[in-house]
């Protein structure tokens, strides 16, 4: 089964502009332009674009603070997006929401920087959802570090009582922070979306650098949800082929894995099978990248003449700055 070619071309342009965002903020930082934090999610971005495009506008998305695909993917502006991670006064909400920013416009919510917060807020909005009796689903995206915390039991919980349409999404990216994940889970770590199990809630562990695998699950899923039969969980296999944060020293990574790891790239190995099929070809992959670099450039060159957000500023509009 294939996807149409629209909906190819869609994903992987929301894959290139997830990467070359991430290195855009990340080159920013590294320049002293940009005082933000940035958290790649470089080797993840099937996930990002999979989910994504197989939300509904009106669907609600809790992303994951790891890279910027996940905003991208539902329509957030660029230039919107780049101002805010800048703390520019053009900023999506005004320069204030910064890394963890949301956008109310597109139904995506602001990120916690408490880990499983966002899990239970997830739980919350879906029982709002089933209360007014709207037919939306709910997507929540988190690591497996996330996943491992209490509030993630106690979530899954409330969310099979209550039969919520929510869909959990968990990215299995081989660290948690500046640690292999191995460590945090007896036997090990991959697997553990079955932990729903317990719970009674579906669940499936899928390849995650596989963009029509990811689009086509999350697609089933959220229809599941969505047809009131409550939630459902996939667990996506990935690496994180970057450190952390910008700052990572990187010391604790095993370069062979990292190697192993971007042989299965995401980006490349779909321009692949674009190409195998005609939907692409090496121009057009090309030019792909090449409007990418131009948007994320633009949208950075801009951020940079606006107004930086001040303490006062932040006061002043706290009430009315978007973060949802
Ligand atoms: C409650 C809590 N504990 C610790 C942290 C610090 N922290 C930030 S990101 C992170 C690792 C998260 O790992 P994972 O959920 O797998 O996401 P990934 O970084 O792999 O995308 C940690 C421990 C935090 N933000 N919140
Ligand atoms: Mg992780």
């Amino acid at each position: 089964m294939t996807t149409d070619q629209d909906l190819q071309i869609a994903l992987h342009r929301e894959m290139v502009r997830a990467r070359v965002l991430d290195e855009g903020h990340m080159r920013m930082i590294r320049q002293g332009r940009c005082e933000s934090m940035s958290h790649p999610a470089t080797g993840q971005e099937a996930i990002s674009a999979g989910i994504t495009a197989a939300l509904q506008p009106e669907d609600i998305l809790y992303p994951t603070f790891r890279g910027y695909g996940d905003y991208l993917g539902r329509g957030t502006d660029m230039k919107a997006l780049v101002a805010e991670l800048m703390g520019r006064r053009g900023g999506i909400n005004r320069g204030v929401g910064g890394i963890h920013l949301g956008d109310r416009e597109h139904n995506t919510h602001g990120v916690s920087g408490c880990l499983g917060a966002n899990l239970t807020m997830a739980v919350g909005s879906a029982q709002a959802v089933k209360m007014r009796d709207e037919r939306r689903v709910v997507m929540v995206h988190v690591g497996e570090g996330a996943f491992n915390t209490p509030d993630s039991h106690a979530m899954m919980n409330m969310a099979a009582i209550w039969n919520v349409p929510l869909v959990i999404i968990v990215t299995n990216n081989q660290f948690v922070e500046f640690s292999y994940h191995d460590i945090h889970f007896p036997p090990n770590a991959e697997g553990i979306g079955t932990r729903a199990g317990y719970y009674r809630i579906p669940n499936k562990c899928l390849d995650g650098n596989d963009v029509e695998l990811v689009y086509r699950e999350a697609r089933d899923a959220t229809e599941w949800a969505r047809d009131g039969k409550g939630p459902v969980l996939l667990e996506l296999v990935t690496c994180r082929i970057a450190g952390h944060f910008d700052a990572d020293p990187l010391d604790y990574i095993d370069g062979e894995l990292i190697e192993e790891w971007k042989q299965k790239d995401p980006v490349s190995r779909y321009e692949a099978v674009l190409v195998r099929r005609g939907t692409m070809d090496s121009d057009s992959i090309e030019a792909a990248h090449r409007a990418a670099r131009a948007e994320v450039d633009e949208a950075f060159k801009l951020a940079l003449e606006d107004e930086p957000a001040s303490a006062g500023y932040l006061l002043e509009h706290l009430a009315e700055t978007g973060v949802l």
